[in-house]
Parts: C-alpha cells; sequence; structure tokens
C-alpha cells in the first residue's frame, strides 16, 4: 500500500494519501448511460456518457488494488415517490417523466432496472452505495457520516455528467472542507461543451473547487 500519491494536476500536482481518501463514482446508472433510461427520454445522446466507461473502470481497478474506500451514488426516488419534489418531477418536457414506465422500468425509481449501476462497474462487496433524491451526493444522505468516521480527507470524484451531479457533488464536498480531485476522461457529459467548462471550472482561481488531471496519470499514481 503506498504512503502518499501524487498525480499531476491542474492547477498543480494533487497529494494525497490513498487511507484518507475515497473515490466516489457519480451515477453511473443504466438511467442515465443506457438506451432507454431517464437520459435519453430527456432528448440526449447517451453515447457521450459511454467514454467515461473504460476510464472510470482503470480509475477504479487501481483504487480497489489499493484498499481505498469506493462509494458508488444513484439518483433515484422511493417508489411512493414521497421524497420528489413536484419542482422535479414536473419540470421541462421528457418524452418519460420521473416514475413513468419505460423500457428500464419505472424512470429513476429505486429498484427499478434503470436505477441500477452500469454491469461494468458494479459495486462489490464493502462498497457502499449512496441513494441520493438529490444532484449532490450530500443532500439528504449520509455519505459526510461515512466519510467522516473513516477519516476521510480527500476525494476523487467521477461518474456523470459533469456540470450536474459532478459539479454539485463537488462544490458540497468543497465546503465541507474536503479535497477534490477530478480525472476528467472519467466524467462525461451530454453537452460537451458543458463537460469541458466544468473541468475548467473545478480547476480555476486555484482550484476553486478542485483539481483536475485524467484517468492515466492517476492509475500510473496508483501503481
Ligand atoms: C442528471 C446526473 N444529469 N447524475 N443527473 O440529471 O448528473
Amino acid at each position: 500500500t503506498l504512503q502518499t500519491v501524487t498525480v499531476p494536476a491542474t492547477p498543480e500536482a494533487f497529494v494525497f494519501d490513498p487511507a484518507r481518501t475515497a473515490l466516489m463514482l457519480i451515477d453511473m446508472q443504466r438511467d442515465f448511460i443506457e438506451e432507454g433510461g431517464f437520459g435519453q427520454s430527456l432528448g440526449n445522446d447517451v453515447r457521450l456518457l459511454k467514454v467515461a466507461i473504460a476510464p472510470c473502470q482503470a480509475v477504479l481497478a487501481a483504487a480497489r488494488a489499493q484498499g481505498m474506500l469506493v462509494i458508488h451514488t444513484r439518483e433515484g426516488h422511493r417508489p411512493d415517490m414521497s421524497d420528489a419534489f413536484p419542482a422535479k418531477v414536473d419540470r421541462g418536457a421528457p418524452k418519460l417523466r420521473i416514475g413513468d414506465q419505460g423500457p428500464m422500468g419505472r424512470i429513476l425509481i429505486r429498484g427499478e432496472p434503470g436505477h441500477e449501476i452500469i454491469p461494468a462497474l458494479s459495486p462489490i462487496a464493502g462498497e457502499p452505495i449512496i441513494d441520493k433524491p438529490g444532484k449532490g451526493a450530500f443532500y439528504a444522505t449520509d455519505l459526510e457520516l461515512l466519510l467522516r468516521k473513516r477519516n476521510i480527507e480527500a476525494l476523487i470524484v467521477c461518474g456523470v455528467t459533469t456540470e450536474v451531479c459532478v459539479h454539485t457533488t463537488v462544490r458540497e464536498a468543497n465546503d465541507r472542507g474536503f479535497r477534490c480531485l477530478i480525472p476528467g476522461d472519467c466524467c462525461a457529459s451530454y453537452h460537451p461543451e458543458f463537460h469541458a467548462v466544468s473541468l475548467r471550472m473545478f480547476a480555476a482561481q486555484g482550484a476553486i473547487f478542485g483539481w483536475v488531471t485524467d484517468s492515466q496519470p492517476l492509475v500510473n499514481a496508483l501503481q
């Protein structure tokens, strides 16, 4: 096990202790990444998100090999939707709304096939799964409790989509005192332009929200 890891990053190298760092995989769910889910129901091209799968797999394998804490999140709601505000459910004009029956079950509902994490990144025993009703992983979940209990001080944040759930989670984490490293190619968006600008926003102003790298330098550093 490595004591200290140094990863080339923007705006400067990111140094972390794997024992005090968690890998977070945000919402790598069938509903966002596969055909027939929530993302596609909103009119998006889900192929744009699939590019993040292989880089996430590489980082996940390296983190597991170091014995790092790995946390998976899923966005979704209770079957009775008692945790879904009308302000979220009624928004926009999707083909299928949250709770509607789609090809992968009810859209964004816990327990449905579309809510599951994609098989390529399936959680293994001991890896917590955070089910969250919002975009940020800290809102209305016990994520912060799990991290504090493990004395975690830094997060490596991967997942989809860059400007929505990844950005919201990184901002929440930053305000709570966690340093965040974002491997850019482990994140993706339905809007490539938003993805690119999101990465710049993390690292601007001296890493105002976090540090940005890519999967390969991170995996190399974890060897
Ligand atoms: C979205 C997410 N984009 N996981 N959710 O609605 O980013």
